[in-house]
């Protein structure tokens, strides 16, 4: 009877029947895996034209280099929670490219000038394009080893066209900008949570260190900390009355001393003060100070000093506060600080008042601090968090409601 299969059969079809539900379930997550992954690059890839190339997944990541010490120990997330809070945001984008418009109609758009109307890529392109990248603030180091890998990539025929050059371009962006985020496992290997935080400002004249210090203090004030400021500049008055409108506009005490007494004994007594009311954030304003100026230079190191024996580990953070307007003085400023004071992160003000904000490469490129914030007005949102990967979005990506320019 063939409807009688014999035992054999069975046995077979119930060994074909369990193959297939095992390739089945192989099978099938992988696809979805697959699946996922296509849509994702297809939303990658409706970005306009010269925008979407990423040089590799990597560059997609979240910058974990920017990861914000100070709002790691105030917050105490893991370095997980930390890249969650990193992707790229349209928002973020769309409101740095505002900020950067000045650039972006200067540097980026004679950048892009270079390789419109189907140039053709030969040597003299990159001839051009060091002529834009110095003029621009880039720094000669910077622009030299860039224009290293593009001839490298040139001459094994990588680069065949502008687009080619132009995803090269954006692509050497992103890895110096990244790689200025190093010192994070450092300081994410100290006291995970210091309370008070110290953040020490530092910088010469007029860089904006204590603009910085009141949107630090908006911006940490509204995420709900406690912050204290101390009038560290004592060499004026008016700074003194500059940092307590700030902490009357946010609500946080200023530990001020007697004018012209010693900076470090003021940042002391903010530090046992701020102790004691238990504030999550006390930062430290100090006056300008040319870096060429060996005494002012031991003041500070002596500013320094006197916090570590306020409390074990302080400063937590030292930001060198840079004017993006100085062009490259602003490089030879920072190698100084740098020399002297061990630096956490640089604030590079003033980048919505240059063309030439190509001056972010060359700073991250040669002192590898990390940059952790950058100013783009006066007002107190106008300071943000510096992500490479948004940064690198917003110069060399299309703005979506203005097809004309880069
Ligand atoms: N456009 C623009 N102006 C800024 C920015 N940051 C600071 N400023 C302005 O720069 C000027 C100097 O800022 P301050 O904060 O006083 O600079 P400082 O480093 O504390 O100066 P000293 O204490 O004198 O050394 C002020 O007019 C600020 O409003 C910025 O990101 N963009
Ligand atoms: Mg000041």
């Amino acid at each position: 009877m063939t409807g009688q299969a014999p035992p054999s059969y069975n046995g077979t079809a119930m060994d074909t029947l369990t193959t297939v539900i095992a390739v089945v379930a192989l099978i099938v997550p992988a696809a979805l895996v697959y699946l996922a992954a296509l849509r994702f690059r297809s939303g990658a890839n409706a970005l306009p034209k010269e925008t979407a190339p990423r040089d590799t997944e990597e560059d997609n990541l979240p910058q974990e280099g920017a990861g914000d010490a100070v709002a790691e120990a105030l917050s105490s997330p893991t370095p997980s929670e930390v890249s969650a809070t990193r992707l790229p945001s349209r928002k973020d984008v769309a409101g740095l490219r505002k900020g950067l418009a000045a650039t972006r109609g200067g540097f980026m758009s004679r950048l892009q000038a270079l390789f419109t109307g189907g140039k053709e890529i030969d040597p003299a392109i990159l001839e051009r394009l060091e002529e834009v990248m110095l003029s621009s603030d880039v720094g000669v180091r910077t622009t030299h080893a860039i224009l290293e890998r593009l001839r490298e990539k040139l001459a094994k025929k990588e680069l065949t066209d502008s687009d080619a050059v132009w995803a090269a371009l954006r692509g050497e962006a992103t890895r110096i900008l990244d790689d200025g985020g190093t010192s994070t496992e450092r300081r994410a290997a100290g006291d995970p949570s210091p309370k008070p935080v110290v953040v020490l400002m530092v910088g010469v004249n007029g860089v904006g260190k204590t603009t910085s210090i009141g949107k630090l203090a908006t911006k940490w004030s509204a995420e709900g900390k406690t912050v204290m400021l101390a009038a560290g500049d004592t060499f004026r008055a008016a700074a003194v009355q500059q940092l307590e409108v700030w902490g009357k506009r946010v609500g946080a005490d200023v530990v001020r001393g007697k004018d012209g007494s010693d900076p470090g004994a003021v940042a002391f007594e903010a530090t046992k003060k701020a102790q004691e009311a238990g504030a999550d954030v006390l930062l430290v304003d100090t006056a300008g100070r040319l870096h060429t100026k060996v005494n002012l230079m031991d003041e500070i190191k002596k500013v320094k000093r006197t916090l570590a024996k306020a409390m074990a580990g302080a400063p937590h953070e030292t930001f060198l506060v840079i004017d993006a307007t100085t062009g490259q003085n602003a490089l030879t400023q920072a190698a100084l600080f740098k020399e002297s004071l061990e630096l956490t992160g640089l604030i590079l003000t003033k980048l919505d008042g240059t063309a030439k904000g190509g001056i972010v490469l060359g700073i991250c490129d040669e002192l590898k601090v990390p940059v952790r914030y950058i100013g783009l007005g006066e007002r107190a949102e106008d300071l943000r968090e510096f992500v490479a990967v948004d940064f690198v979005e917003a110069l060399f990506g299309r703005d979506p409601d203005d097809a004309g320019t880069v």
